[in-house]
């Protein structure tokens, strides 16, 4: 009789939960859409970090890009906000309970189109809230109109072309204030990886732009947010390591190759140049250098702009470090005493 072997239990991470801990519903998107690898990444990304689940509060707006936080991290809160409007519900959440660790994740269309409005003013507030745009390109939830990130030139299936300019959510962002700001492709596992445990591990708006191929309606020739014509066109402008606070791990580099971010918690953010002279705490370089990406036709993917000097919204209004959302009614509200003086001074 042969022998029974009892299997290894789990891999476990550093809070002692297994990737199963993570995992959300199963996809109800298509077969291949760029948004469920993203959805994989986030998994690994918070799983490494050891980051408590109940911690994470997943904000989106609507589209198939906004339903993903679904499919991951069923143990977290999670609120699916009016189209366009996830900011201002992210920034009430964060105010309400500084101690959680936001994600939001958008469409293209959810905030370049209709959420225009909401996205630029949390950029400028430096809130620490992690913001994914699964960009496509298109509205793929309804059925693949062009979206204002579409390149110039670009075309639909139908043939189409599409007539104007696109918006850089990247280039917008650190101009208005964001403080860290990424590009990657949801086809590019290492890079995606590393950027989203150095955003977790930042205290301050991250915005990542991650192009998220929409299989059925922006996958053909033409489009210029396909498999095909990113694995073609992506530049990175580094490789990306990240090393968290809790792993002390040391290596030396030759000088001027690597350039070294030490984050809020004390993690490192290592980014081994491939372009010499990219300096990524250099604001006005990193708007240039995107600017200059579109001109040549290239997709520039990596780390642009990192700072983590700046304050952040919470900080800037100097809330008290308990949550005001467990701060008890005594607290919180104003006595008799405290109404008859308005009531006095509005007389
Ligand atoms: C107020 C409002 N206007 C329009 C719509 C229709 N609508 C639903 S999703 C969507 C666009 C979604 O595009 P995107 O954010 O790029 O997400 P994707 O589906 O491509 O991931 C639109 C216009 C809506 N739901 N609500
Ligand atoms: S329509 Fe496009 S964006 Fe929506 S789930 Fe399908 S492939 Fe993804
Ligand atoms: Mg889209």
């Amino acid at each position: 009789m042969a022998a029974t072997t009892t299997p290894p239990p789990p891999r476990t991470n550093r809070i002692g939960l297994t990737t199963i801990d993570y995992r959300g519903g199963k996809t109800t998107l298509c077969a291949g859409c760029g948004h469920n690898a993203i959805s994989e990444r986030i998994i690994d990304a918070m799983y490494e970090m050891g980051v408590p689940p109940e911690r994470v509060a997943k904000l989106s707006g609507i589209g198939c890009s906004s339903k993903s936080p679904a499919y991951f991290m069923s143990r977290s809160h999670s609120f699916n906000a009016v189209h366009g409007r996830m900011p201002s519900v992210a920034t009430g959440a964060v105010l309400a309970n500084r101690n959680l660790i936001a994600l939001g994740v958008s469409g293209d269309g959810d905030t370049a189109s209709i959420g225009m409005g909401q996205f630029v003013h949390l950029m400028r507030r430096n809130l620490p809230v992690i913001y994914i745009i699964e960009d496509n390109g298109v509205y793929g939830l309804t059925k693949g109109q062009f979206s204002a990130t579409a390149d110039l030139g670009s075309t639909l299936k139908t043939g189409v072309m599409n007539d104007l300019p696109p918006v850089d959510t990247c280039a917008l962002a650190i101009s208005l204030g964001a403080t860290f700001v990424g590009r990657s492709f949801s086809g590019d596992k290492r890079q995606l990886h590393s950027m989203l445990k150095a955003a977790i591990a930042h205290k301050g708006t991250v915005m990542l732009d991650v192009v998220s191929p929409c299989t059925t309606f922006n996958d053909h020739e033409g489009s210029t947010k396909s498999y095909k014509y990113m694995k073609d066109h992506e530049e990175p402008l580094q490789d990306i390591d990240f090393v968290p606070a809790f792993e002390d791990i040391t290596v030396d580099y030759k000088e001027g190759t690597v350039t070294e971010v030490t984050m809020h918690d004390g993690s490192r953010l290592r980014l081994h140049k491939l372009e010499e002279s990219y300096d990524p705490t250099n604001r006005i370089r990193s708007i240039y250098r995107l600017h200059e990406s579109h001109e040549k036709g290239e997709i520039l993917t990596g780390v642009f702009y990192v700072n983590t000097q700046a304050p952040n919204f919470v900080d800037l209004l100097n809330i008290t470090e308990q949550p005001l959302a467990t701060l008890p009614e005594s607290v919180v509200r104003p006595g008799r005493e405290v109404l008859d003086q308005v009531m006095e001074e509005l007389r």
